[in-house]
């Protein structure tokens, strides 16, 4: 006896569009077929999809800025709940670095942040801030083994950044040890000069900080780093692509065969410019870096996720809240745009957005919102199969989604401790109306439903970059859905 079957859902993966029962024991789908037998617990999804449970491969929990002294609003209770309540039952935070202190201290307390508090799953991304001989040649290539096999790295920000020689390093590690490196991709300098000029002049609303992170910043930092990737040639993951500029680049490196993955997030393709121009310091719930851009960028932004270029979708949610003393404005109240504490949230209300904005509307098929919400993250870091797609073996990690239920965006529905959403009044059609966890719910209509520490830690494999077709979902995958 199962002790759980799905029954009378359409399944939907990365690549298939499928009706069938899913039954699952000790938390794995162990069946897929029509007419299972019974299972202890029971749930009809007639007239809903059935999903592979998110995978939001961006997120910033319970992290900090030692610089700044700004806190996150989410330990890794709130954000995983929130993250369960849009339907991502797996999320991959960082552990970032101090320089000067070891990276392994960093893994030791971020774990320590997570267990017991994770409602869903979790790996953890290590950020590289100081990459010494020791750190290059004795604590990743350790933790690489552990199961921390993806390293970022920043352009940009001074307590962040590295040198144009320790990414070649970071980078020859990761060809070395099969690890897949993710770049920040901005310009320091350029963003300096720039908010110098504005300064200077007095310029300080939050609207200029749109100005100062022109498109030429972030495509610089995106040429070199590509570059720079095919120089060491490894793959690389080029994180929150804001600009067309940037995706253009992504494009031509692929275009000439460089496994170069593009991911983009929900404030590039639903915000712009606009937001933070709003009266006061409104805008400062918008200033995020890279930020939003104008409508035109925003269109082509949607244009090259409808074909191809960005893989991957996360949320880089980074709770600030408006009004604590250690949110965004931890630094002063009347402070320039250059102060503010950066970061959106973001992490629940991600999957719903790109259905609404993304499916609905037939710029990309269930298949394609699947492949990027999901599946393409599982093998970007290596949790394919286990996490990612809907098959026997795999976790089951489900999201069953109710196309119909409307939503309208509000921070009264969300879960993330936060006193703002930068989606409030947004309509969203299509919500995870029941999310499941190893086979257990973990949010059932918009309310949590699971346990404080049921999340486990993911040791993830060595990357599997896909080639290019194979991330690619086939038009005519596209046209069956859109015909269903
Ligand atoms: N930018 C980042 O690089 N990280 C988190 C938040 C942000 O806006
Ligand atoms: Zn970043
Ligand atoms: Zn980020």
């Amino acid at each position: 006896m199962f002790d759980l079957v799905v029954r009378n859902g359409v399944v939907v993966t990365a690549s298939d569009t499928f009706e069938c029962d899913i039954g699952v024991e000790n938390g794995t789908i162990s069946a897929m077929a029509r007419n299972l037998p019974p299972g202890e617990q029971e749930y009809d999804a007639r007239g809903n999809f059935v999903l592979p449970g998110g995978i939001d491969s961006h997120v910033h929990l319970d992290q900090d800025s030692p610089e700044t002294g700004a806190v996150s609003a989410n330990n890794f209770f709130s954000g995983t709940v929130s993250a369960a309540c849009g339907g991502t039952t797996t999320v991959i935070p960082f552990a970032r670095q101090v320089k000067g202190s070891s990276l392994r201290q960093a893994v030791t307390d971020y774990h320590a942040r997570a267990e017991n508090k994770a409602v869903i799953d979790y790996a953890f991304h290590v950020i590289v801030t100081d990459p010494t001989p020791s750190v290059l040649g004795q604590e990743l290539p350790a933790l690489a083994a552990e199961g921390y096999t993806s390293v970022k790295f920043y352009m940009t920000y001074d307590a962040l950044k590295l040198a144009d020689m320790e990414i070649l390093e970071v980078l020859e590690f990761c060809r070395r040890e099969g690890a897949m490196p993710m770049v920040h991709a901005e310009n320091s300098d350029c963003i300096k000069w720039l908010s110098a000029k504005m300064l200077n002049r007095g310029l300080v609303h939050p609207r200029y900080k749109g100005v100062v992170h022109n498109p030429i910043v972030e495509r610089e930092a995106a040429t070199r780093a590509i570059s720079f990737a095919e120089l060491a040639d490894v793959p690389l993951l080029i994180v929150h692509v804001a600009t067309a500029e940037a995706a253009e680049q992504i494009r031509s490196a692929r275009s000439r065969g460089l496994k170069i993955i593009g991911e983009t997030c929900p404030q590039y393709l639903v915000l712009t410019e606009h937001d933070i121009d709003k009266e006061g310091m409104e805008g400062a719930k918008y200033i995020c870096s890279p930020p939003p851009q104008s409508d035109e960028n925003r269109r082509k932004l949607w244009q090259h996720l409808e074909t191809g270029t960005f893989q991957v979708f996360s949320s880089d949610h980074a709770p600030f809240r408006m009004d604590s003393p250690t949110g965004k404005f931890v630094q002063g109240t009347s402070i320039p745009f250059s102060r503010i504490t950066n970061g959106l949230p973001g992490i629940e209300l991600r999957m719903p957005l790109l259905f609404s904005e993304g499916v609905q509307t037939g710029r990309i098929s269930i298949n394609e919102f699947v492949a990027l919400t999901s599946t393409n993250a599982a093998k970007t870091y290596g949790l394919y199969p286990k996490k990612g797609t809907i098959c026997i073996g795999a976790d089951a990690d489900l999201a069953i989604w109710n196309p119909n239920h409307e939503v309208r965006a509000s921070i009264d529905i969300l879960h993330d401790e936060m006193d703002y959403t930068p989606y409030e009044g947004t309509q969203i059609k299509g919500w995870p109306t029941t999310v499941f966890s190893r086979g257990k719910v973990v949010c059932q209509d918009l309310e949590f439903r699971g346990n404080r520490g049921h999340g486990e830690f993911l040791r993830c494999n060595r990357p599997n970059v896909p080639r290019q077709d194979d991330y690619a979902v086939t038009l005519a995958n596209r046209f069956l859905a859109h015909q269903s």
